[in-house]
């Protein structure tokens, strides 16, 4: 009691230190916890929001109870547990047995066969907080759920005297797309393993299910290929500006996917061919049409260079990467590049594409490609990844649709919407202009299911939000270029065309502001978000 006064007048003074208004009287300290988060302040906005009854209050005898749970739901229960232990300073055990109080994960069971694999149901009264889903991913994003629901400060590393409430009520949540991704650009600037997992945090936060790794380009090759040595130890060996660069062993790229998993996203490797090829032919003369290897390259031109099309080793080195690629990566999907072959005729492009593809469908995968693959044969089941904006001609856009109405998926990553490296105005220190400025409600206020005239809204398998690195060096660049863009696009990827609302957004996106702070992630102030004072 005296400690909590004492707290008290602490904030009162730093309140007053920071000129905040709407401080409470000092008679209201007990009685003026702070009211707790509406079930839908969250984001990505839930499908269905229902606020009724009492809220629920974490204590230092709540249990996360995980009913005849089964080893994955367990886990699930586990990284619950290692969130909110270090804010709330409570033990929070772990129980497979079964009780109506407390933090409850429930798999299967009634009415969650219509939740899909990765929905959830969160109900919230005074005795409990369930989550129940049919498939541990839909517990997991319902935890990301729970964690939005407490206050920002349940993200400190070091106990914090709070008022941990749950608002009571129901929440019905299931994504409106399955392919929700984001992007890493770790060949222009190499990223470390430890690197990589922050960010696949980050990204859990907000559901997104898909970590799309640009693992080749010019500048970089950056995963171990056993049949060709060179491509990493050379390859990799410098980056944009002719920093050290890097690469990832087999052993690293099999940490991150684990990692990823753990979190319920799926890696989707990417090599970039025939263009954004410099690394490999720096590192392989025989891959060059001349035969001459080209200098390892550390500028940011795109489009000098090509495999050599017509040469048998070409596809000696494709079938290779591609088996060892798919050797190493559980998810379905292997992302083929394909994009701004400037330096390849067009007839050797669809050669190449239609010599490829069924490498990698030999392999067991579907291919993904940059959406220039639609100029080619896209094979049956191919995706195609698009990535123009408002200056991309009508004839690339009808090719687009053309194939989208003859079955190719897409994913949608407008450059001047979902483009994370674009400038946020003409005074962001960091990123590039080529798609024009990206502000934060540009970056949202767009409906995948319309998008592109003329391809069928089912055509659309999801939305991804790439981050190129030519100017990213570190993780704080990463981190103010995706915040606050990112939860934007998990939104449209996540919650139905029926929440989007920019007025209603920005409010639920302000709320996120003080999570960041908590956690370490230095985010852009944008003028368009009504944040909180700090
Ligand atoms: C275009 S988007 C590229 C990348 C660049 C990016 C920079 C795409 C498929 N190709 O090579 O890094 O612009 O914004």
């Amino acid at each position: 009691m005296r400690r909590r006064r004492l707290l008290f007048s602490l904030l009162l003074v730093a309140a007053a230190g920071l000129g905040t208004a709407a401080v409470p009287p000092p008679g209201a300290a007990h009685a003026a916890a702070p009211a707790a988060t509406p079930l839908d302040r969250v984001i990505p906005a839930p499908a269905s929001v229902h606020s009724t009854g009492d809220a629920y209050t974490l204590g230092d005898r709540t249990r996360i109870r995980v009913p005849g749970g089964s080893g994955e739901a367990r886990r699930v229960a586990g990284y619950l547990a290692g969130l909110l232990r270090p804010a709330t300073g409570f033990g929070l055990p772990v129980t497979t047995k079964d009780g109506r109080d407390g933090i409850v994960l429930r798999l299967g069971g009634s009415g969650t066969k219509g939740l899909g694999a990765e929905g959830y149901r969160l109900t919230s009264g005074a005795r409990a907080v369930t989550i129940s889903a049919a498939r541990p991913a839909g517990l997991f994003h319902g935890v990301q759920t729970l964690r939005q629901l407490l206050p920002a400060d349940v993200e400190r590393e070091s106990a914090r005297r709070g008022t941990w409430r749950i608002a009571g009520g129901t929440i019905a949540d299931s994504p409106r797309y399955a392919y929700r991704g984001a992007m890493l650009d770790v060949s222009r600037h190499f990223f470390t393993v430890a690197q990589v997992k922050r960010y696949i945090d980050q990204l859990a936060m907000y559901k997104i299910n898909k970590l799309h790794l640009h693992l080749s380009d010019d500048q970089g090759w950056r995963i171990a290929i056993t049949s060709w040595p060179r491509l990493a130890t050379y390859g990799g060996s410098t980056q944009v500006g002719g920093g050290p660069g890097g690469y990832y062993t087999k052993d690293d790229y099999r940490e991150i996917i684990r990692y990823a998993a753990a979190r319920y996203l799926t890696v989707v490797p990417e090599i970039d061919m025939p263009g954004h090829t410099n690394a490999a032919l720096a590192s392989y003369a025989p891959l060059n049409c001349n035969g001459q290897a080209p200098p390892l390259y550390t500028g940011t031109q795109v489009g000098f260079s090509s495999l050599c099309v017509p040469k048998k080793e070409t596809y000696d080195f494709v079938d290779d990467v591609l088996r060892e690629l798919a050797a190493m990566t559980p998810g379905r999907y292997l992302h083929i590049g394909g994009d701004e072959a400037h330096s390849t005729s067009h007839a050797d492009y669809v050669t190449f594409m239609d010599k490829v593809q069924p490498v990698v469908a030999k392999y067991g995968k579907t291919a993904i490609g940059w959406h220039q693959l639609t100029g080619a044969h896209p094979a049956k089941g191919a995706v195609a990844q698009y990535w123009g904006y408002d200056k991309t001609g009508a004839a690339e856009r009808r090719q687009v649709a053309d194939a989208a109405r003859n079955g190719t998926r897409l994913i949608l990553s407008p450059a001047d919407r979902a483009y994370l490296d674009m400038k946020y105005d003409k005074n962001t220190p960091l990123g590039l202009a080529w798609a024009g400025y990206v502000g934060v409600q540009r970056s949202y206020d767009w409906d995948p299911g319309s998008y592109l005239k003329d391809a069928p809204a089912d055509s659309v398998f999801g939305v991804e939000a790439p981050l190129w690195s030519e100017t990213l060096s570190t993780t704080a660049h990463i981190e103010y270029m995706a915040f606050p863009r990112l939860p934007g696009i998990a939104e449209l990827g996540w919650s139905p065309a029926s929440t989007h609302d920019w007025d209603d957004y920005k409010v639920r996106l302000a709320a996120q502001g003080p999570r960041w702070d908590a956690l370490g992630i230095g985010y852009y102030r944008s003028p368009e978000v009504p944040w909180p004072a700090k």
